[in-house]
């Protein structure tokens, strides 16, 4: 029996803690687009779909050890602090930005040190689109946590699901999917600097710690278990590459505009080094790709690369800003693509993780995320 509700983990600890009262985008001072009004949408045009999805709110606590596995210690500690500081130090209550960047061009890192928050805004931080507002470092922490929660749950429906196999009840053109809907996103954030409205990186914790359980074998090796990470946000995922760039397991694969932010990453010279190389997939599209371009690449690089590497498990970074409609991007993406984007997923055969990442068309958030996990259950939306 292939199962026909898909579990969505989530939890308002994580998705209404963070509010940051403004952005800049291309110089004008504007709404924040990664908005808490996003997870409310999206939850709300799941639970609209008969009985497709089973929400729960239960967050196991991992401690601070998996998010120590991704994240430097001192940031880390910065993160936790900031806004504190920050407000000792006269900053604003709208949170912490950055005003002083310690461009390449200028910086001697290493030789001076940062002396204060103001300072350290600018060190661990790449941009200015990650305000650190009073309750951030929660929300980000518990983002993770519930991540981590769905990727302990995916260990046992990958499991319950090998075993229908064996048995004859299940077959592999439809394996088990989970759903971590959470924010802030975390695809931007690297090792030791936030940015993109990125603070941890929820899906490169969830992997490592997949990776890291003892008791959990590669059904294609014996080794850790395998895993392929599927980048669909229209941006480059900037810190799953940083994280993963000298390391053999997961294999990173994104596909993202070439032409727009995070500007300086993505190209598909960058395939990773050391152990690492060959294990970093970049597929940059360009502007105004339309559903037929953009479920053509996928296949394809679900063909060439993600199916040869035998992974046990899939977690796709699920960006729905390549929508038509996105206020920041520049795709073409309609909401038709979104099913057919979900059952090339589906066809890969391996059980998949969705975490949520970006998206900020809300009037059509919940129908095109919602799209891509019917799609990958072999459904199809009933409001399309
Ligand atoms: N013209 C995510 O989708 N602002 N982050 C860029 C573009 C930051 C996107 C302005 C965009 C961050 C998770
Ligand atoms: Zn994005």
């Amino acid at each position: 029996m292939a199962p026909s509700r898909m579990k969505v983990f989530t939890s308002t600890l994580c998705t209404t803690m963070h509010t940051p009262a403004f952005e800049f985008l291309s110089g004008s001072e504007t709404h924040f687009y990664e908005s808490p009004d996003r997870p409310g949408v999206i939850l709300k045009y799941l639970e609209s779909q008969g009985d497709a999805f089973e929400v729960t709110e239960r967050v196991e606590d991992f401690g601070p050890g998996p998010i120590e596995r991704v994240h430097k210690q001192d940031f880390l500690d910065y993160l936790k602090t900031a806004y504190e500081e920050w407000i000792e130090e006269g900053g604003h209550p709208n949170g912490v930005l950055p005003g002083t960047i310690p461009h390449y061009k200028v910086a001697r890192l290493g030789k001076l040190k940062a002396a204060n928050c103001l300072a350290k805004s600018g060190e661990y931080c790449f941009d200015l689109s990650a305000v650190i507002t009073k309750d951030t470092f929660k929300a980000a922490w518990n983002a993770a946590q519930v991540t981590l929660t769905a990727a302990k749950d995916l260990v046992r429906a990958a499991d319950e699901f090998e075993q229908s196999v064996e048995a004859g009840s299940a077959t592999r053109k439809n394996p088990p999917g989970l759903y971590a809907l959470v924010r802030p996103p975390g695809h931007h954030a690297q090792s030791d600097i936030c940015g993109g409205y990125c603070y941890l990186n929820n899906l490169a914790i969830a992997a490592q710690w997949l990776i890291d359980q003892p008791g959990l074998k590669s059904k294609a090796d014996g080794g850790p278990k395998r895993i392929v990470i599927l980048d669909i946000d229209f941006h480059h995922g900037n810190g799953t590459q940083e994280i993963f760039y000298t390391a053999a397991n997961p294999l990173y694969t994104s596909l993202h505009s070439i032409d727009d932010y995070p500007y300086f990453t993505g190209s598909a010279l960058e395939k990773g080094e050391g152990e690492g190389l060959g294990f970093n997939i970049n597929i940059p599209m360009p502007q105004a790709t339309t559903n037929d371009d953009y479920v053509e690449t996928l296949d394809k690089l679900i063909k060439d690369h993600v199916i040869p590497f035998k992974p046990d498990y899939v977690l796709v970074s699920l960006g729905v800003d390549t929508y038509k409609d996105d206020p920041i991007a520049g795709f073409l993406v309609t909401s038709e693509g979104y099913p057919r984007i979900g059952n090339s997923i589906r066809k890969i055969g391996v059980p998949t993780l969705f975490v949520q990442e970006g998206g900020y068309c809300i009037e059509k958030l919940g129908l095109n995320v919602g799209g891509i996990l019917l799609g990958y259950m072999g459904k199809t939306g009933t409001t399309l």
